[in-house]
């Protein structure tokens, strides 16, 4: 039985990830970290008590800021595949947080990667790169496009790319940098721009808030589903030699397209209760992403499944659930939480 580990796996890509390698009949090791809440929540499904004697799937304590307990991990679980997932993957909040991000976006990697060197054991890495990289460099953006970073996330996460490379390079460490644009689903945290909108929407549509605050409505994203992308980042690591491949859909639309669509699907009329609040903007924007995945498309033979209309459904029919959940409590006399979020 293939083993792998994966760090960020409580995260969005994390728990679809970890559904498709048990899938595949993997026995998945995550690292999480400690909370003082849940923050397993979107792997609970997958989570079985691990005195289970089938249990696939287990879960070590850890944090990506410190390299002894990573190098001792790695070293007793000797995992065939690593995807290194675990960020602080917020580009507003790594303005506020720059040093923080850095250390867990960008050394984060290093540590691993050290720990990989130093344990000498045989496994293949993935580094979850990202689309913000390329930051101001006009569209469309291929594994050729020279990196412009706006952000301190960005410029972590450039860092990550070219030691992943280095590592490569140096040590001959299968290393693969897949440079993922924008991809969203019912599981996307709710401080990203899809998802903040399509809980407002369906909060809105069944009277629970009337109002929601947005930054800048013009930016443009080339926005893909969570489950299709998770699937090319298993695709690299299958491959005979490591290499780095853009994944994306090839379409780009603006957040106010977004907020039109999710809005007019539920029968609402955004300009009715969409403010702008420039405390959502960012000191530097990242104004057009648009992805050429055809090195990916003719290497790895991945496609994405899933358009922007059906993400779209897809993300509105899981909220619209929650929001009716919510709905009931609050005719119930229970308070509802639909307070403004930080970001
Ligand atoms: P996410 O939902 O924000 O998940 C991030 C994960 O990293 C969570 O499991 C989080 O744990 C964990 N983490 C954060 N700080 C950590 C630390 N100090 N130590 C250990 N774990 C830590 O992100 P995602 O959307 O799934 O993205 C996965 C990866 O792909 C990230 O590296 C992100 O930067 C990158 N990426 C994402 C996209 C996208 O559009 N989603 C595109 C390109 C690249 P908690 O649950 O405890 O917070
Ligand atoms: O912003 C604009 C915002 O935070 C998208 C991360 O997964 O993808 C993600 O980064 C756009 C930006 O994602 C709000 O200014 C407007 O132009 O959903 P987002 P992101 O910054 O593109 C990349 C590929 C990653 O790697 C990252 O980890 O939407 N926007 N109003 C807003 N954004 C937010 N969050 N909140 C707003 O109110």
């Amino acid at each position: 039985m293939k083993k792998a580990f994966i760090t960020g796996i409580t995260g969005q890509d994390g728990s679809y990830l970890a559904e498709l390698l048990l899938n595949k009949g993997y026995e998945v090791h995550g690292l999480i970290r400690r909370s003082s809440t849940f923050n397993t929540d979107r792997i609970d499904h997958l989570y079985r008590d691990s005195h289970e004697p089938n249990s696939k799937i287990f879960l070590h304590y850890g944090d990506l800021s410190v390299s002894g307990q990573i190098m001792d991990l790695l070293h007793s679980i000797e995992p065939a595949e690593i995807y290194h997932l675990g960020a602080q993957s917020h580009v507003r909040v790594s303005f506020d947080i720059p040093e923080y991000t850095c250390d867990i976006t960008g050394l984060g990697t290093l540590r691993i990667l050290e720990a990989i060197r130093k344990s000498g054991i045989k496994t293949k890495f993935y580094q979850a790169s990202s689309s913000e990289m390329f930051g101001a460099a006009p569209p469309p953006q291929s594994e050729k496009t020279i990196f412009q970073p706006r952000s301190p996330y960005a410029a972590a996460k450039v860092f990550a790319y070219y030691i992943a490379q280095n590592y490569r390079d140096a040590y001959g460490i299968f290393a693969s940098n897949g440079i993922l644009f924008n991809h969203e689903s019912p599981r996307r945290g709710e401080t990203f721009v899809t998802r903040k909108i399509t809980r407002a929407a369906t909060q809105i549509k069944l009277g629970l808030k009337d109002k929601l605050y947005l930054g800048n409505l013009e930016a443009k994203r080339d926005w893909g589903f969570a489950g299709d992308y998770v699937e090319a980042m298993w695709l690299m690591l299958q491959q005979n030699t490591p290499d780095d491949y853009v994944i994306a859909t090839g379409e780009t639309y603006s957040v106010r397209e977004f907020v039109q669509r999710v809005f007019s699907k539920l029968d609402l009329d955004y300009n009715k209760h969409v403010i702008v609040d420039p405390r959502y903007f960012r000191p530097t924007e990242v104004d057009v992403l648009l992805g050429d995945a055809a090195k990916a498309k003719k290497i790895l033979g991945w496609k994405p499944k899933v358009n922007f209309e059906k993400l779209i459904d897809m993300m509105i029919a899981s909220d619209m659930e929650l929001a009716k959940k919510e709905k009931t409590l609050v005719d119930a006399g229970f308070p509802c939480n639909s307070s403004e979020r930080m970001t």
